[in-house]
């Protein structure tokens, strides 16, 4: 008999709509009956008697209102199934409902790094709800790197008694594609303020680019990992976080205004790019954790023209991983950014949460 599991999906946006559409290619044997599908914040497919929802046509298919968290879960507990919970939102009340959905032994895949990098006590319940006999998995290799495998070989490490020194990398893809233009082992002439507007043209920032020049995402991601490897950071605002906003343009009103005013500040990284290129170095925006002084960062860095992060490209991201076994840092690089690669990361959350439960 071919070993079946309900999947619970919420949100159908950048990540969730190539989560499906993967999911539906999937040729495994193991069936993945779709249950329940938020497709946005209002509109949810799903049946009193837990009938597939149909992926081919979910966009147009007639909707009911969505079920609210207490109500999703007892329909999920009551099916009496394996169930597997994908939260393809950012939505902070989801995350915070985690540890109800685990202690009724309903397993979690997510991209969703508010869960993981808000209060440690979040983190510890939902840690601690997973590790109760018959509490659901958790699995969020997507928050950090998108489907770069980054979580899960840092939690093999720990698991199998291997000591974590230092952890740095470039966790941005953002930031990652506007320093990798902007400084380079070739003199170079690009303005801070023009690569800002490309990158946004593009579609590679937040609509507001201060969202990710802020810091915030880096340091999200910085905590989720200093978490894993053993530094119980309380939050991501309890370590430096330098911010690429200059000060008078944190509090004008638009991204607009932001973008048009940032040219007056571009001498400031002018500067800091010319002494580093003096010095045959480039900068980078780095996250950083140091398990032996307990301490996170996050900030431009210097960089030699022959070390990993100098050679990076596109919109990569990149982590090296010091630890007792591998002195000579493990490095693990890749696209860090994109929705197909992030929904890989998460289908496979999935896949590994079903081969267990
Ligand atoms: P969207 O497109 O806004 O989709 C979210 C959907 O959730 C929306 O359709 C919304 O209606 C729905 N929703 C919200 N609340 C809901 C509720 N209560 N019930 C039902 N539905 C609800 O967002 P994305 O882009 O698809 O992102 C989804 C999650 O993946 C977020 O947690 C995000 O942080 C995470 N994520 C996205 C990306 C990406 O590429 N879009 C990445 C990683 C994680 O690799 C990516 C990355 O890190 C890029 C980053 N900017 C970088 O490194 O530079």
């Amino acid at each position: 008999m071919v070993k079946s599991v309900n999947v619970a999906i919420i949100g159908s946006g950048v990540v969730g709509s190539a989560f499906i559409s993967q999911l539906k290619g999937l040729k495994l044997p193991i069936e993945f009956k779709v249950v329940y599908l938020a497709r946005s914040s209002k509109e949810a497919l799903f049946s009193s008697n837990y009938d597939a929802v149909d992926l081919n046509s979910y966009k147009t298919a007639s909707a009911q209102k969505i079920l609210g968290l207490d109500e999703l879960n007892k329909f999920l507990k009551a099916a009496n199934k394996p169930t597997i919970l994908v939260d393809n939102t950012s939505n902070t009340s989801i995350s915070e409902y985690y540890p109800e959905f685990i202690k009724n032994g309903i397993s979690i895949a997510t991209p969703n790094k508010k869960a993981f990098s808000s209060d440690l006590t979040l983190w510890k319940k939902i840690f601690e709800s997973s590790s109760q006999p018959g509490g659901g998995l958790v699995y969020h290799e997507a928050t950090v790197g998108a489907g770069l495998p980054i979580i899960g070989p840092l939690n093999d490490l720990v698991t199998t008694g291997d000591k974590i020194e230092k952890i740095e990398g470039i966790f941005s893809g953002t930031l990652s594609y506007i320093f990798n233009q902007f400084s380079t082992p070739e003199k170079p002439i690009k303005k801070f303020s023009d690569i800002v507007k490309v990158a946004k043209d593009l579609g590679y920032t937040e609509p507001d680019p201060r969202d990710d020049l802020n810091g915030l995402d880096v340091a999200r991601k910085v905590t989720i990992l200093a978490r894993l490897a053993g530094l119980e950071l309380e939050s991501p605002q309890s370590f430096p976080v330098e911010s690429l906003i200059p000060k008078p343009l944190e509090s004008v009103s638009s991204a607009d205004e932001y973008l048009s005013r940032l040219p007056e500040f571009d001498s400031d990284i002018q500067n800091r790019k010319d002494v580093a290129f003096s010095k045959s170095k480039v900068l980078r925006f780095v996250g950083q954790v140091d398990l032996k002084s307990k301490k996170a960062s996050v900030e431009i860095g210097e960089y030699s023209f022959d070390h990993p992060f100098a050679s990076l490209k596109g919109s990569d991201n990149v982590i090296s991983i010091k630890t007792e076994r591998y002195p000579n840092p493990l490095i693990i690089q890749g696209a860090g950014a994109g929705a197909e690669v992030t929904a890989h990361g998460v289908l496979a959350d999935t896949i590994k949460i079903a081969e267990r439960i």
